[in-house]
C-alpha cells in the first residue's frame, strides 16, 4: 500500500533478485519519463523504496504523485 507521511507517497517492492527490480525500475523510468515526473528512489538487492512528491509544488504530494502511484501498481497488477 502506498503511504502519505511526511509530503510523500511511499512505497517499498521486494522482488525476487535483483534483476527483477532492476528490470522494475527500468518500466517505472519509461513511465515517469513519458509523465514528465520522476520518482525519489532508492534500490538494495531486491528491495526498492519510492517516494513520490512534486518538487515544483514545494515538495508536496500533487495529483501528479497520485497519477504515477496509480501507473506503477497497475504495472505490477497489484492492489493499490
Ligand atoms: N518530478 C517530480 N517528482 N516533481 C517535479 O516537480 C517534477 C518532476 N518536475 N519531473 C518536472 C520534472 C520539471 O522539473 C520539468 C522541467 O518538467
Amino acid at each position: 500500500m502506498w503511504k502519505e507521511e511526511n509530503n510523500q507517497l511511499s512505497r517499498t517492492f521486494t522482488f525476487k533478485d535483483f534483476v527483477e527490480a532492476f528490470g522494475f525500475m527500468s518500466k517505472v523510468a519509461l513511465l515517469a519519463e513519458k509523465m514528465d515526473h520522476h520518482p525519489n528512489w532508492s534500490n538494495v538487492y531486491n528491495k526498492v523504496e519510492i517516494n513520490l512528491t512534486t518538487h515544483d509544488a514545494g515538495n508536496t504530494v500533487t495529483d501528479k504523485d497520485r497519477e504515477l502511484a496509480r501507473q506503477i501498481t497497475q504495472l505490477l497488477g497489484k492492489g493499490n
